[in-house]
């Protein structure tokens, strides 16, 4: 594409609605605009970044033996009526009456939808198991739109919903997806960490979110170090086998958002715990019988009975995703390996400083502990950018600066890292 012919409409300076980097970005690269609160235009540029996603979110769960639909945008009210959640939903729900005086209402998420289908078509155990998955626009009005495409009112979802004989059967089908989750971010260059999560309106008893860490994310989160060092299943995943070892070794360890999370029953020593915010970008549920019974997705088993179908259901943020990606990846890391040295400690505050007035996001490591705890830490959250301030190199008048991606180092003279945090506070 000739940049002459491009519909790129960046922006100089930053609009003042822009709370975080992402947002701020998106806008001022010509990704975004905003055509009412909470909806988004995609443009030229931020659309192809948006399809990127979605089709490796799509790769991911063909590979995980799921098949692609396309369901409505636009709802009807009926088989919200049956599963008693027309009425629950409150005001999130967007509810529209058409010109026969139906009603009808933008879908927030399609459980019944897919419930009614599966209900219809089905008829014997012998064509389950079905995982069917579409990537569609959903709409919930929220009280609080804000921080661009990561809290929209309407937004693109990744959603696929499960139909198993029994729980086992079921089981497998939440493990492949566990597993398919793992491996779709990691494919974004992301660290996913599965947490046990609360069910809210979806319901259901078992349930994790995949959050990834970032300073601007919604809720605080808990977990074990040790599954920041976990490498992400590989190529050779064979979702027929077995996957209950492999999910365990992610769900044996300690992970909880802030719902969750009890400090007096934690398992966890505190320096093996890591504090941090994170973004949700996934949300898998099993829930059972709950929307199979009151729609009637009943099969005929093995054994002639009647059996009730269990379900669950499995969300990715997609446009969610294209925000977070940003917010996980701006951020330099400042490391003082002296703290209590005059110096070090003088430069580490006004490096800190000179930052935080640019706007850039910056977790600043100033607790006396041993460096290579600090280096290893920077690593695990997967900082970009590291400064490392150290009693030589202050001496000489140079910091170090490291890109985690490219994993080269260079020094920096202190007098030019003005220009420095400029650089990045323009991006
Ligand atoms: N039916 C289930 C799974 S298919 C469901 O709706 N789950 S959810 O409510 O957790 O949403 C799935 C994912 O959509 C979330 O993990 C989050 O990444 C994304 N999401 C939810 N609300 C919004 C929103 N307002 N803006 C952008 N993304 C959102």
């Amino acid at each position: 594409m000739r940049r002459s012919q491009l519909f790129l409409p960046t922006l100089k300076e930053t609009p003042s609605e822009a709370k975080i980097v992402s947002h701020r970005l998106m806008l001022r690269a010509g990704l975004v605009r905003q055509s009412a609160a909470g909806i988004y235009t995609w443009l030229p540029a931020g659309y192809r970044v948006l399809r990127k996603i979605e089709q490796i979110v799509r790769e991911e769960q063909d590979r995980a033996g799921a098949q692609e639909v396309l369901m409505p945008t636009i709802q009807s009210a009926e088989v919200w009526r049956k599963s008693g959640r027309y009425d629950d939903y409150g005001k999130e729900m967007l509810r529209i009456v058409d010109r026969h005086d139906r009603e009808m209402l933008f879908g927030p998420t399609a459980e019944e939808v897919i419930t009614d289908i599966v209900a219809n078509e089905i008829n014997s155990y012998r064509d389950l198991p079905k995982n069917l998955y579409n990537i569609q626009w959903k709409f919930r009005d929220e009280v609080r739109p804000r921080f661009g495409v990561m809290r929209g009112r309407e937004f693109l979802m990744k959603d696929n919903y499960s139909f198993d004989l029994d729980y086992e059967s079921a089981r497998h089908s939440y493990n492949k997806m566990f597993i398919a989750y793992l491996r779709t971010y990691a494919r974004m260059g992301l660290q996913a960490i599965p947490m046990a999560a609360d069910t809210g309106p979806i319901g259901g008893d078992l349930s994790h979110e995949f959050i990834i860490l970032a300073e601007t994310g919604e809720s605080a989160v808990f977990c074990d170090k040790a599954l920041l060092e976990l490498p992400p299943p590989g190529d050779e995943v064979d979702y027929s086998a077995d996957l209950q070892s492999t999910v365990e070794t992610w769900s044996d360890h300690y992970a909880a958002t802030d719902e969750m999370h009890d400090p007096e029953k934690c398992p966890i020593d505190a320096d093996q715990l890591v504090t941090a915010r994170g973004i949700e970008v996934g949300h898998i549920f099993y829930f059972g019988t709950k929307y199979s019974e009151p729609l009637g997705a009943v099969v005929q088993g093995p054994d002639g009975q009647q059996v009730t179908l269990e379900m669950g259901s499995y969300g990715i943020g997609v446009s969610r995703l294209v925000g977070a990606i940003i917010e996980a990846s701006w951020l330099v890391g400042l490391i003082n390996l002296k703290v209590g040295d005059a110096e070090c400690d003088a430069a580490c505050e006004k490096i800190y400083a000179d930052l935080q007035a640019a706007g850039v996001e910056v977790i600043y490591d100033d607790r006396d502990v041993r460096a290579g705890g600090k280096f290893a830490d920077m690593d695990l959250v997967g900082i970009p950018w590291q400064l490392t301030v150290g009693p030589r190199g202050v001496k000489d008048g140079k910091v170090e600066v490291k890109r985690r991606s490219a994993d080269e180092k260079s020094e920096i003279a202190l007098d030019a890292l003005g220009a420095w945090i400029a650089e990045r506070a323009a991006l």
